[in-house]
């Protein structure tokens, strides 16, 4: 396989750190076993762990005021192909890509495929895009896409929709997440419940479209860009829309599109028992859809969240498979290390769910004992799960400490000359 960080360069770094490594793991292992917890299998999990990488979180994000990109960023998507084998070297728990078109420019999807074989990278959800029009679009979406009033953009949207499908055949992808921007910016703008039903009735057109093995999530968004109301505002939008399509339609959560306080690992557990999660976006955020680095902020919200769904995985829940990405922005850092250092934040979290003595939390929730559950929770967060995460990636080849590892392999500098950036460049590009 293929790879962009110097096998020497990481070998070097790992043979640096692995001592006090497997001393501090088994020291945590011994610990881990007075609680009769294997850490053997704890690491066999957080080794089988993976989320997936955005392509466009390879880029700079900005804002609608600025960006500021850095040097040697990717340009295209065969680049962000190449950023997403770094991460995954670096992490070993980010085996896959998530595409969205039309940014994701490509001409020959075998080619493209063939690129991310060759590093070991698979292609998991195909995002649309249809909150912007393209050049030379022949009509807009300024008012909307899949709900609006215009039949012809309503089409135009659902073509897309189903393009990305046949593309993210050709790529081995199963489902396509589709987020839109629809909505109004004032009071009366819009007639709430017709533009519902258009929505449903153009979803109902992509649905039909979609190959026997795949899945179709829907990405609810509380706001922005329409600030008065937004056709797929919560995930009671998102799961109703999901009812209606059928099975093969579920919701996506991506943390940062609710009202700030708002008990999300509860949706979880509710998407989860009626059979509707999808997948999640993951990013952490102070006000709504920061889009801030995963577990940055909230790292007990999202321990809650992963302590529903190892909950759902003990009880051996049916149809329960949601997909893990990322969906962040990346202002002031460099994207690999933030996207790397989210990753492996999703994957602690994971791994702290597991350490939760789930048959003894039962008791304490049938027992009404508020103190010893919120404690049985509390205890497996308060582990420091760190040398686990750690052994993982050693064990796989990636890095024990990525962040040192990606500054001595000097990659970024080095792709400066290899990837220079258009002059006439304004900014826009990878969003
Ligand atoms: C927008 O706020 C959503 O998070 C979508 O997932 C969107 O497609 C993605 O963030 C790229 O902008
Ligand atoms: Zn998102
Ligand atoms: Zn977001
Ligand atoms: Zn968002």
């Amino acid at each position: 396989m293929m790879r962009r960080i110097d096998s020497a360069v990481l070998h070097e770094q790992n043979e640096k750190e692995f001592a006090f490594l497997q001393t501090d793991f088994n020291a945590l292992g011994e610990k881990l076993s007075r609680d009769g917890i294997d850490i053997e299998a704890i690491t066999k999990a957080a080794e089988a762990f993976q989320i997936a990488v955005p392509s466009w979180g390879t880029g700079t994000g900005g804002t609608r005021f600025a960006r500021f990109p850095g040097q040697g960023e990717p340009r295209n998507i065969f680049e962000k192909v190449e950023d997403c084998a770094v991460i995954n070297e670096l992490s070993g728990c980010t085996d896959s890509i998530s595409p969205h078109f039309p940014w994701d420019k490509v001409d020959d999807f075998s080619e493209l495929k063939q690129h991310a074989d060759a590093y070991g990278l698979k292609w998991v959800s195909v995002n649309s895009n249809t909150f912007q029009d393209q050049p030379g679009q022949a009509v807009s979406y300024k008012y909307g896409s899949l709900s609006n009033t215009e039949k012809a953009s309503r089409d135009l949207a659902i073509q897309h929709n189903l393009d990305c499908i046949r593309y993210g055949q050709q790529l081995g992808a199963k489902s396509l997440t589709v987020w839109v921007g629809d909505g109004s910016n004032h009071p009366g703008q819009q007639h709430f419940q017709r533009a519902f039903e258009r929505y449903l009735a153009s979803a109902e057109q992509i649905y039909k479209g979609l190959p026997a093995d795949w899945e179709m999530h829907l990405e609810h968004k509380m706001f922005e860009p329409a600030f008065y109301s937004t056709v797929i505002q919560d995930w009671g939008s998102s799961i109703l829309a999901a009812m209606h399509l059928g099975p093969k339609c579920k919701s996506l959560v991506d943390l940062g599109h609710h009202a700030p306080n708002t008990n999300i690992e509860m949706i979880v557990a509710r998407l989860i028992q009626f059979k509707k999660l999808g997948g999640f976006h993951f990013n952490d955020s102070k006000y709504g859809d920061d889009d801030l680095d995963s577990g940055s902020l909230q790292p007990y919200q999202q321990f809650l969240i992963f302590n529903e769904l190892v909950d759902a995985e003990h009880r051996k829940e049916s149809e329960f498979n949601p997909a893990y990405m990322l969906d962040q922005s990346h202002n002031v850092t460099d994207p690999i290390e933030s996207l790397v250092t989210s990753a492996i934040e999703v994957q602690r979290s994971y791994i702290k769910a597991l350490l939760v003595n789930r048959e003894a939390l039962y008791g304490y929730q049938e027992a009404n004992d508020a103190i010893m559950a919120s404690g049985e929770l509390k205890r497996a967060f308060n582990f420091d799960v760190a040398p686990i995460l750690a052994m993982a990636r050693y064990r796989k080849g990636a890095a024990i400490n990525p962040l040192k590892t990606y500054r001595a392999a000097n990659y970024r500098n080095a792709m400066a000359p290899v990837r220079p950036r258009d002059p006439k460049a304004t900014g826009s590009g990878i969003i």
